[in-house]
């Protein structure tokens, strides 16, 4: 089924639905293709001197660049994109909060073949969560037309339902072909791959994920971006790159200060506590989500 293309002024919720639906869409450009060109010139010191890939997975013909958040405006803005974080909330509203997970340009270059189809949420040490219950919400954004040719993500719309841990192939995929600027969402129990590149040109994706707070991140934020530049970034930025406690208590610092008061002390509470546990109880959403609420994945 070809994945489900929707228009740049789609709501949050109809993003949100169509990612209930086949844990997948596509938002037509989303930024002008300026944005992305001005991205790639920031990035492009970085993007020169990252390696390639040494395993298939990674890619031999791959580049992936991360630390972005320190690295360029450009990809602050887009981490904190009002249509991504709506729909991201939207998406993870089971859980209390949710965080960065990584920041990552994937260069696919010429001649590089098809990544093996997984789903984002076997990095989880392939933990069994509950079908339905999602973990991850994703974007990918353009930088370059994403064509079949050159290597557009390959996704199975509404695999989110399928058995865990299967071994599927290209030819069980459609391509998320799209333009430069539009961004794939997909969640973290979609099964996809990077496709082959076929043409003569390298295909820039930019990879933004999302997961929820009570998870270990993907890229270390705290070791990625220097002290130095955190200390001028927004509070909000800040707070979704982790300087926050994930649910009640997870990563509080010291005698329970929040962890935001460690890179910005003028943020910090007088009295540091963890609050109420009976309070957080009752604002805290009941996990349950999608079909089979409750039922662990094994079971499937
Ligand atoms: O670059 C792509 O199209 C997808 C890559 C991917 O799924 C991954 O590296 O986990
Ligand atoms: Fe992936």
């Amino acid at each position: 089924m070809p994945v489900e293309h929707l228009d740049p002024s789609a709501s949050h919720e109809e993003i949100a639905a169509a990612l209930a639906r086949d844990a997948c869409c596509v938002v037509d450009r989303v930024v002008p293709p300026g944005v992305m060109d001005r991205l790639q010139r920031e990035l492009a010191p970085w993007l020169e001197r990252t390696r390639e890939g040494t395993d298939s997975f990674s890619g031999r013909h791959t580049q992936r660049t991360g630390g972005l958040i320190g690295r360029s405006q450009t990809a602050r803005e887009l981490v904190e994109h009002e249509t991504v974080i709506g729909a991201v909330r939207k998406t993870l509203e089971h859980a209390k909060n949710f965080q960065l997970h990584l920041t990552q340009v994937i260069a696919i270059g010429a001649g590089e073949s098809a990544q093996a189809i997984h789903r984002d949420q076997w990095a989880f040490d392939f933990f069994p969560f509950p079908k339905g219950y999602e973990v991850q919400c994703n974007t990918l954004w353009a930088m370059t037309d994403f064509t079949e040719e050159n290597g557009a993500t390959r996704v199975i719309s509404g695999s989110h339902r399928f058995e865990d841990r299967l071994e599927l192939s290209a030819d069980d995929t459609e391509p998320a072909e799209m333009e430069k600027g539009s961004v794939l969402f997909y969640t973290g129990a979609l099964y996809h791959g990077g496709g082959a590149n076929r043409s003569s040109a390298t295909r820039y994706g930019l990879n933004i994920t999302y997961a929820l707070a009570w998870l270990r991140q993907e890229e270390n934020q705290y070791l990625s971006v220097p002290r130095e530049v955190c200390r001028d970034l927004p509070e909000s930025l800040l707070r979704l790159m982790g300087y926050q406690r994930g649910a009640y208590a997870l990563g509080y610092v010291d005698d329970l200060r929040d962890p935001i008061e460690v890179v910005r002390p003028d943020l910090g509470e007088t009295r540091p506590s963890l609050g109420e546990l009976a309070d957080v109880r009752r604002s805290t959403p009941r996990p349950v989500a999608g079909p089979g609420p409750g039922t662990p994945q094994g079971g499937r």
